[in-house]
This record gives structure tokens, C-alpha cells and sequence, in this order.
């Protein structure tokens, strides 16, 4: 590859708003440091509240190009096959850059960033910071919302220092002046959940997880109050579509900080063992439990390993 052919940095399907800010975020970086060939793009449509943030802020978001076939990219936010855009088989994957788990054994990217933090835009803001690159202030502000999204403001146990650390830096280069009012708004952006049906509630923020063998998914619903989200309508459709040895939905809620787990598989009685509680009439409240990632995976990861 040589220098001029362009290279395209996408973020997962369904993207979210860390996935799309953290390659805009990239693309900016390699544009400072002088690499013009790197571009931005969507591989799915964006959901409201990144269109609303991009909106706020005056920017244009990436091009939407649904499959990558042919094309040299940088995968951010995500590795996971099943994330990945259209077309990834036939692409040249030069690099990922994430803040997830690894799963990496079918693709060899030259360059690979990987680190444990609250969010993709946090990796990014950090080589921009390191590089004493000073940060447009609208990426600043927008790569700064990603951050808040994706850490629930930085409360989520995902969230780390380095999370805290970049948050101090882009709020000053950001146009932001209250970061509260800003989260208040982004987590009330999010709470659309009245309007939607169950099928588009349970996809909206959907992972697939293998464990030993077995196919589980995990949906995340946020809201500031929960008790406004038709439960049984949740329950009827994943009852009526059931494939899954699990299928869970976490009701999360952003007050409180606890969550209402919904449950629908064959394996319900495995995951009462594991958590030591009943679940009854497909539903378990969780207190203390926010995070899909460090949460509900790691129960279910012994849900799966006891075997
Ligand atoms: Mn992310």
C-alpha cells in the first residue's frame, strides 16, 4: 500500500456513539500529523443521539459506505467478526484500535491497539494528547460525549483513570461548560425507549457472545427510569424468537444505578445457581449491576465454565 491510497476507519455495525466520534477522532489525528488518506466513514445508520450530538457540535457525520469490500481499514470500537462492517472478509484490515475483548484469531492487522478503558474515544484522545496535538473543539466536544455515553459519565465500572484523565483534557480544549447538564441531556437522548417496539428495543444495543460452545446474547436498554419500559412486551418477543441457549436484557437504570435483568433460554436455572437468586416470571432485579461488559459477562462466563 502506498501512501495516497485511501484508508478508511469504521466502527461497528449498530454503531454507537464512541464508535463513530473515536474514527472521526482517528482521522483527525492522522490528518494532524500530516496523513491526509484516512477517512472517516458510517457502516450502518447512526442512532439519535450520535445524529443529535454531531448536530449540536456543527459536524458533518462520516459518509456512510455499508460495505467495505475492497478497501483498506482500520476497525475501531470493536473486533469481533460478528461487529464487523459488510464486506470485511474482502477488505485489507490494517488496524484495530479498541477497548474491548480480543477476538482476533481469523484476521492479522499490522497495527493493533487494544487497552482496558471506558471508551474507543478515550485511546484516541490520548494520541492526539500525547502527540501535544491541540484538539478542534468540536472533536473535542464530541469525542468528550462519546466518552460520557460510553462510561455512563464516568460512574460505569468500566470507566478507568485514564478515562478521568483524557475527560480533564477535552473538556478544556471542548466548548463544553457544564458537563453534568451535558450528561443529563445525552442519558435523556438515549431514554427513547417508550416509542420503539420490543423487537427494535432488544436490537437496538445488542452483543452476541460464544461461551464454550454456547450462543448467549446480551441487550442493553439505559433509561433514567425503567419502570416506564413494557416489560412483557420485551419477554413476549424474545419468547417468540427464542434461538438462544441465553437471552438476556438488561434494564439499566441511570438513577439508580441497579438493573432489571430480563431472561429467556433454556439455561434460566443454570444462571439462578450462579447468581444465588430466583428468576421469576422471566425477570431478577440486579442491584449494583450497570455493565454488560464486567458485570453480566463474567456471570455468565461461569454460568458456562461450571460445566
Ligand atoms: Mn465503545
Amino acid at each position: 500500500m502506498n501512501s495516497k491510497e485511501k484508508v478508511y476507519i469504521v466502527g461497528h455495525k449498530r454503531p454507537d456513539l464512541d464508535s463513530v466520534a473515536s474514527a472521526l477522532g482517528y482521522q483527525t489525528y492522522m490528518n494532524l500529523m500530516g496523513s491526509f488518506n484516512y477517512y472517516a466513514i458510517v457502516c450502518d445508520k447512526v442512532n439519535p443521539l450520535t445524529e443529535w450530538i454531531f448536530n449540536e457540535f456543527s459536524t458533518r457525520l462520516p459518509q456512510f459506505i455499508p460495505d467495505i469490500s475492497g478497501m483498506n481499514v482500520v476497525l475501531v470500537d470493536h473486533t469481533f467478526s460478528q461487529s464487523r462492517p459488510k464486506g470485511w472478509e474482502n477488505a485489507d484490515i490494517l488496524e484495530v484500535i479498541d477497548h474491548h475483548d480480543v477476538k482476533l484469531e481469523d484476521i492479522v492487522p499490522k497495527k493493533i491497539l487494544i487497552r482496558p478503558c471506558g471508551a474507543t474515544s478515550t485511546l484516541v484522545t490520548q494520541m492526539m494528547i500525547d502527540s501535544n496535538i491541540t484538539i478542534p473543539e468540536n472533536i473535542a466536544s464530541i469525542l468528550l460525549a462519546a466518552i460520557i455515553d460510553d462510561t455512563l459519565n464516568f460512574k460505569s465500572p468500566t470507566s478507568t483513570e485514564l478515562d478521568i484523565e483524557m475527560g480533564k483534557h477535552l473538556l478544556a480544549m471542548s466548548n463544553i461548560s457544564d458537563i453534568e447538564k451535558l450528561a443529563e441531556k445525552i442519558f435523556h437522548k438515549k431514554d427513547q425507549w417508550e416509542n420503539m417496539d420490543a423487537k427494535e428495543i432488544i436490537m437496538r444495543d445488542i452483543k452476541y457472545e460464544e461461551i464454550e460452545g454456547n450462543i448467549v446474547a446480551i441487550s442493553q436498554v439505559e433509561s433514567l427510569d425503567i419502570s416506564k419500559i413494557d416489560e412483557n412486551r420485551i419477554i413476549n418477543e424474545l419468547k417468540d424468537t427464542q434461538s438462544l441457549s441465553l437471552h438476556l436484557v438488561m434494564l439499566t437504570d441511570l438513577s439508580k444505578g441497579d438493573c432489571k435483568l430480563l431472561v429467556v433460554g433454556k439455561d434460566i436455572q443454570k444462571l439462578e445457581e450462579v447468581i444465588g437468586d430466583k428468576i421469576i416470571n422471566n425477570g431478577v432485579y440486579l442491584p449494583n449491576v450497570v455493565s454488560r461488559k464486567k458485570q453480566i459477562l463474567p456471570i455468565l462466563e461461569k454460568v458456562y465454565k461450571k460445566e
